[in-house]
């Protein structure tokens, strides 16, 4: 399952009362303080996927306390169970204790797709700090595009992601570009709690403070 130095997929890492778990949370984490909706680009465009974050609030191209582009509130915590899910998901990707426990992820960005949502490619440079990114999937599956940190174009892979996958993304592969260019509409996973749509969850470290 290592896609790319750094880069390990994990299939179907959490079960399915993992997912139920994430989803129940999620849902209640959508409703607020911030509620979960569209990111608008600084020259104007929307991006299709809805975002809520906790911790820090991503807005582009930062990290703020608040969500001063949506309504102004501090951000939720991120919960002590989430990290160590995260550790856990370290580990289990890199089989090392040490990584995993040097892991402190102070925020996590949740993503939900609907049938249509796309992300087109891009990297993830707002963080100061070298560790991984944690990446959960649940629902629908979808094609994930993973690419070079040259720039957006080929040598890429595509890989599919289905509900409960794992995707840890450190090292050499942490600045990769990367994109979702497909959702399956129709996929879904109703024991998890999701009957359409795809979630993502990624933790990471800012590095800021
Ligand atoms: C590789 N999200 O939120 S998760 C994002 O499925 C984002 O919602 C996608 O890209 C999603 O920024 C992809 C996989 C992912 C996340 C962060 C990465 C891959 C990454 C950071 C660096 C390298
Ligand atoms: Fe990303």
């Amino acid at each position: 399952q290592v896609v790319a130095p750094g880069a390990v997929h994990v299939p179907e890492w959490l079960s399915v009362e993992r997912r139920r778990e994430l989803v129940t949370a999620c849902r209640e984490w959508a409703r607020g303080p911030v509620p979960l909706r569209h990111t608008v680009l600084p020259g104007g465009g929307v991006m299709s996927v809805r975002t809520v974050c906790l911790g820090w609030h991503w807005q582009p191209y930062r990290y703020t306390r608040t969500a001063d582009d949506v309504n102004g509130a501090p951000v939720a915590a991120v919960p002590t169970w989430l990290v160590a899910l995260g550790r856990a998901a370290v580990a289990e990707a890199y089989g090392d204790e040490g990584a995993a426990e040097a892991f402190t992820p102070d925020t996590a960005l949740i993503n939900f797709y609907d049938d249509a949502a796309r992300m087109g490619m891009h990297q993830d440079k707002e963080e100061r700090s070298g560790a991984p990114v944690v990446s959960l999937s649940i629902g629908a599956t979808c094609v994930f595009r993973f690419g070079n940190p040259a720039g957006r174009g080929q040598p890429y892979k595509d890989v599919e992601l289905v509900s409960g996958d794992l995707f840890v993304f450190g090292g050499p592969s942490r600045f990769a570009f990367h994109g979702v260019p497909k959702v399956y509409a129709g996929s879904a996973d109703p024991a998890a709690g999701m009957r359409a749509g795809r979630l993502n969850v990624t933790l990471r470290e800012t590095g800021l403070s």
